[in-house]
């Protein structure tokens, strides 16, 4: 097998070309940790090693690796028809994907945008929130309102309402002007060890009234946008009532709520999407990732009907929103994603992780007397275990424990000092089982 090395005969590094994104490269290159292959819900590493994969890889392959009906639908693809773009010509499979994906959404989202990742998605859907609003004579509609600890990708606009101050720092002076955060919905001391939806603090969701909307008028606000779970800010679950609050707000005020479900959508929470799990519907959706189970870059928005036919009524004759990528609707993206439904509907996975949800919830809750948990939270097949910071060390005892844990044959990913679950919709009890027993060993050891 052809193991890069960091190190060949001669001195040329053969790590030295790829700039890793989101890594600590320099690390990476004196302790590599390669991926050869995967199956189901397991990586093989390049040492031939089975590692399973409680993290869908990056919260994506809800339906397992090299599943066949995806892997199908892609040779075929690429061998009929391997690329088309979608400006001003098209191709079936986006059209038919497009009718699918609507046909999973809660009703009235019955238009779809294709992009390539979920950052693209973001972006997409702030632009259609100003363009709309535009349109509608309410142009002075600037402002957008993210939330802390919300992540919504890495271009500038998705930055801008993110609120990871990591991620931000480098490019604060980047960033998009008229931009407010709302405080996050965390709240270890009310709420620490919730099974489920916490059932304080809907009453967070008020501040976007009486501070945000208070501050600069609700006339001068474009969108408010969240993720109904956050993901990559630590596992974050929603208050009882809290989503609901965000709506009813947006709604008294013209707001365009976006539910930024990258994580949430494709069967996470056990619905399709999560604004059918918490039955709160916003105006748009944005998704990515389990769309394709992973196997193949695709995002895109869901639009409610009533904004896409402003767009179709109200623009000038022509192009009506100047705005899409060269891979929009990417045929291969396509066919990985139609295998992927194909696959969620066949063997029912949403149903299946659903079915799931309450061994994921007492495995993880098992977890709260290993050394250091200060939280366990969680919703469907989404969780997280919170340690106390070690003094001045901290996220030092999230990653030493998900490093053990890839030693021992689990992968789950730290977030600070918070240990990330999102295992794929196939899991079984046993693979569940053993997840959770191989972190419970993997914690034995810490400081
Ligand atoms: N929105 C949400 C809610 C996401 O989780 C994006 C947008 C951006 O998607 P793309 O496809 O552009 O990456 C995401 C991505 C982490 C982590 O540390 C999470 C993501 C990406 C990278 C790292 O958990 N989520």
């Amino acid at each position: 097998m052809d193991t890069p090395t960091s190190e060949r005969p001669g001195g040329a590094s053969r790590l030295d070309h790829y700039w890793m994104p989101f890594t600590d490269n320099r690390r990476f290159r004196r302790e590599p940790r390669m991926v050869a292959s995967a199956h189901d819900g397991y990586f093989v590493t390049a040492d031939g090693r089975e590692v399973f994969d409680g993290m869908s890889t990056l919260w994506c392959t809800n339906a397992g690796h090299c599943r066949p009906l995806i892997v199908e639908r892609i040779a075929k693809q690429a061998a009929t028809l391997d690329f088309a773009s979608s400006f001003s010509m098209g191709h079936p499979a986006a059209f038919s994907l497009a009718e699918r994906i609507a046909g999973l959404a809660p009703d009235g989202f019955d238009r779809v945008f294709f992009t390539n990742s979920g950052s693209e998605a973001v972006d997409t859907a702030l632009k259609i929130a100003v363009a709309w609003h535009r349109l509608r004579g309410e142009g002075g509609r600037c402002r957008f309102v993210g939330r802390e600890r919300g992540y919504h990708g890495v271009n500038l606009a998705g930055l801008s309402v993110s609120g990871l101050p990591t991620n931000r720092k480098a490019f604060a002076t980047a960033l998009l002007p008229h931009v407010d955060h709302l405080r996050h919905t965390q709240q270890l001391e009310r709420s620490a060890f919730s099974r489920g939806q916490p059932e304080l603090g809907a009453e967070l969701a008020d501040e976007l009234e009486n501070r945000v909307i208070a501050r600069n008028d609700g006339s001068t606000i474009a969108a408010v946008i969240v993720e109904p779970v956050s993901g990559a800010g630590g596992v974050l679950i929603p208050p009882r009532g809290y989503l609901k609050r965000l709506r009813d707000i947006c709604t008294r005020h013209g707001i365009v709520l976006i539910f930024d479900e990258v994580i949430c959508g494709f069967g996470r929470l056990g619905t399709p999407f999560a604004a059918q799990y918490f039955d709160v519907e916003p105006d748009l959706i944005t998704f990515a990732k389990a769309v394709t189970s992973g196997a193949a870059p695709l995002g895109g928005v869901l639009v409610r009907r009533e904004i896409h036919d402003t767009f179709m009524q109200a623009s000038p004759a022509g192009i009506e929103f100047f705005h899409g990528y060269t891979y929009s609707g990417h045929p291969l993206a396509c066919a990985a994603a139609h295998g992927a439904l194909d696959t969620y509907e066949q063997e029912d996975l949403f149903g299946r992780g659903a079915a799931l949800a309450q061994a994921f919830e007492d495995g993880l809750h098992a977890l709260r007397d290993a050394p250091d948990v200060i939280d366990c939270r969680n919703l469907g097949l989404i969780g997280a275990i919170e340690f106390a910071s070690r003094p001045g060390a901290p996220g030092a005892r999230a990653s030493e424990a998900a490093a053990r844990a890839w030693d021992l044959g689990v992968f789950v990913r730290p977030i600070g000092d918070a240990l990330a679950f999102c295992p794929p919709l196939t899991t079984s009890r046993e693979q569940l089982d053993r997840m959770f027993g191989t972190v419970r060993e993997a914690l034995k050891p810490l400081a």
